[in-house]
């Protein structure tokens, strides 16, 4: 019913939806609605009455609770099931203890706060409490494990749409994990595999974003090379909204994905990355690498031309441009 009645405020934005419109929808009277609308404004909601008129939300919290989530989600599959977290060492860790109990695709785990993100290699991921996305999605694609990392530049492009559509700002892929915005970090994506030899499992796919987050809140040495959503819009921004479109992009990407292959991807993939064509320095485990980057393959993988000429295939580095 909470639900019902939120849809019909949310999708009617600045306009009033009368006390008889929701009594009607929900089959309540209208004394009902009004508890509800009391519900509402206990929840965080600050909902304006007028009479004659009707109601409408004036300002919603930015929480991201399951409830808030669904009911502007528009998949089919993909957070339709949401293990929702106040706070958690990683929600890497919930997701795959979740896939290893059989967890559907599209299942994802969401926390408020990270106390122990990962990044790669064994790094940190910094999410402090209300202003981030910290969210970890379940895949079961039928794939050979070495397309798995197709998924995350996959995943890159549905961010960058995702990020366009609600808040108007651009970003840039960063080959083959990081979102900037004007050469500052906001998204960090993690892509963790389960397969054996010949077929993937699993992968849970790990998605930092800095949405709220003030200049101060960054420790010195992140300051330099990260931001956050709000700080570029000079705005706060709505998790909710930005994790339903990432999730409805995600979707959309991913079904186009199994039909048509990587072809589809990559170009739009290749429309946003900013590295391509530029010098780059790769860093490796044990190696660095300077050269051009001519592009991608169709796996994913980055192609680097050396000053001899030589093309050299990396499959994980980080990019200095
Ligand atoms: C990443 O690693 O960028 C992947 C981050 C994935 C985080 C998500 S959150 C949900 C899920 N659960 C997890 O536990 N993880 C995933 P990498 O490319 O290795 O970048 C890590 C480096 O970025 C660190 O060594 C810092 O220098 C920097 N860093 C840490 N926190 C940051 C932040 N909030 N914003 C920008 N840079 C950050």
């Amino acid at each position: 019913m909470k639900e019902t009645l939120l849809k019909m405020l949310l999708t009617a934005g600045d306009d009033f939806v009368s006390g008889e419109k929701i009594s009607q929808a929900i089959g309540c009277s209208r004394t009902a609605v009004w508890k509800h609308i009391e519900e509402l404004r206990k929840s965080g909601y600050e909902v304006e009455a007028v009479q004659r008129k009707g109601y409408r939300i004036v300002k919603r919290p930015d929480q991201i609770k399951p409830h808030d989530i669904q009911v502007v989600l528009e998949t089919e599959r993909f957070g339709r099931e949401i293990t929702y977290l106040e706070s958690t060492a990683s929600t890497q860790t919930v997701a795959l203890k979740l896939a290893q109990e059989g967890a559907k695709e599209g299942h994802i785990v969401l926390a408020n706060e990270q106390t122990s993100g990962k990044g790669r290699m064994g790094r940190g991921w910094y999410s402090p409490p209300g202003s981030s996305i910290s969210m970890s999605i379940i895949f079961r694609p039928q794939l050979p494990p070495q397309k798995a990392p197709q998924l995350t530049l996959l995943t890159a492009v549905a961010i960058v749409r995702a990020i366009k559509e609600t808040t108007g700002l651009d970003s840039d892929i960063k080959w083959p994990n990081d979102l900037l915005i004007d050469g500052k970090k906001i998204v960090g994506i993690l892509t963790e595999m389960q397969a054996d030899q010949d077929s993937v499992h699993s992968v849970i796919q790990g998605i930092g974003i800095n949405v709220n987050h003030q200049e101060e809140a960054f420790a010195e040495e992140i300051r330099k090379i990260a931001t956050s959503l709000a700080i570029k819009k000079g705005e706060p921004i709505q998790r909710a909204p930005l994790i339903a479109a990432i999730l409805k992009n995600i979707e959309l990407f991913y079904d186009l994905y199994l039909q048509h292959g990587f072809s589809r991807i990559k170009p739009l993939w290749e429309a946003h990355a900013i590295s391509i064509g530029k010098r780059i320095r790769a860093r490796m485990l044990n190696d660095v690498k300077f050269g051009v980057a001519k592009g991608i393959t169709d796996d994913g993988v980055l192609l680097l031309e050396d000053d001899d000429g030589k093309l050299h295939s990396i499959y994980s580095a980080d990019i200095e441009i």
